[in-house]
């Protein structure tokens, strides 16, 4: 059982206007994105994972297995292949290619902290969760 699993809500974030102004999203999405608190629920079962974001931008759910790439519509409508990958029980890196490419990197930073990390052109957000 990975230790990411559960419920978690943003709890403090930096840097994720620059971060999705690099990925393309437009001014009216941006400052929707930067005002919404989202929640994430990971789950596994078995060798299918899920993660779903709920937020009032928009809901996403992303269904994987580690390792295989699928094909994702993030929340700003960009189309990508995805593969998501995990580092030990702590760490699950989605690695997205398309236009542009990027990497979110979700790491279990202690037992109640959940720090993502979203990069895109050299321009690197931080977005730090707490469990539910
Ligand atoms: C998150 O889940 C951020 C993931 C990146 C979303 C891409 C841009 C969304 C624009 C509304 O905390």
């Amino acid at each position: 059982m990975a230790k990411l699993q559960g419920k978690w809500r943003l709890d403090s974030s930096d840097n994720f206007d620059e971060y999705m102004k690099a990925v393309g999203v437009g001014m009216v999405m941006r400052k929707l994105g930067g005002a919404t608190k989202p929640n994430q629920e990971i789950s596994q079962d078995g060798d299918e994972w899920s993660i779903k974001t709920l937020s009032t931008v928009k809901n996403t759910e992303v269904k994987f297995k580690l390792g295989e790439a699928f094909d994702e519509t993030t929340a700003d409508g960009r189309k990508v292949k995805t593969t998501i990958t995990a580092e030990g029980d702590t760490k699950l890196v989605q690695d997205q290619k398309g236009d542009p490419d990027s990497v979110l990197t979700r790491e279990l930073t202690d037992d109640s902290t959940m720090t993502m990390s979203c990069v895109a052109k050299g321009v690197t957000a931080t977005r730090v969760y707490k469990r539910e």
